[in-house]
């Protein structure tokens, strides 16, 4: 079975290609043609994720599905949250990370998530799929493997960050395993 994933992070393709295995091959936007960068103007994580499949259905007339994802920071009210990409301004990751460090100074409250939405669309309708993994933000960047903000995140109970771990040890128990993991169990009872 084929499905287009609606997105630009190759990290992201690479990662849900990984826990997909061979049930499911992966088309990238690259693969059907599409180079655009589909605008997410939403406020949700759920909303972005549909902006990004709709975009593609209603481009390319394929089943596709979209993930949208970020990091929740309890002291920072929640941020940056859908703007986890360009928090400081910049795509820049090196610099979205310093920028987010420079905010939990003197914070004590060092909790956190990563949340993933899947939007799904088959047959022109649209299904949800979320996954949500709790933590803390560490002080200084540690390991690396993993993109975005795995130097910087420590998953409750575990003693490594997420970009310290292997990248199959992060897939056991990240938030977009957990949502992909609902993505699978669904596509396999189409
Ligand atoms: P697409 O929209 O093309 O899928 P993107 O990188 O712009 O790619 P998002 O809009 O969903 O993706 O932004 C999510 C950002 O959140 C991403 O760029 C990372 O900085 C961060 N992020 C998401 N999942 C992550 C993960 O598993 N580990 C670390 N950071 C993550």
């Amino acid at each position: 079975k084929e499905l287009v994933f609606a997105t630009n992070n190759e990290h992201k393709l690479q990662e849900v290609q990984a826990i997909l295995g061979d049930r499911v091959q992966l088309k990238s936007l690259a693969e059907i043609g599409c180079e655009v960068d589909i605008p997410e103007t939403g406020s949700t994580f759920e909303e972005n994720a549909g902006l990004k499949s709709k975009y593609i259905v209603g481009h390319y007339r394929v089943d596709c599905f979209a993930d949208d994802s970020g990091l929740e920071v309890d002291a920072l009210n929640g941020e940056p949250g859908v703007y986890s990409a360009r928090y400081s301004g910049s795509r820049e990751m090196e610099k979205n990370i310093a920028f987010l460090l420079e905010q939990m100074e003197g914070k004590s409250n060092r909790q956190a998530r990563f949340k993933t939405v899947i939007s799904l669309i088959i047959d022109g309708q649209e299904h949800l799929f979320e996954g949500t993994i709790a933590g803390e933000i560490l002080h200084a960047k540690t390991g690396k493997g993993g993109f975005g903000y795995d130097p910087i995140f420590k998953p409750n109970g575990y003693s490594k960050s997420f970009a310290e771990m292997a990248a199959d040890e992060k897939n056991a128990i990240s938030h977009r395993a957990l949502a992909v993991a609902k993505l699978t169990d669904f596509l396999i009872k189409l």
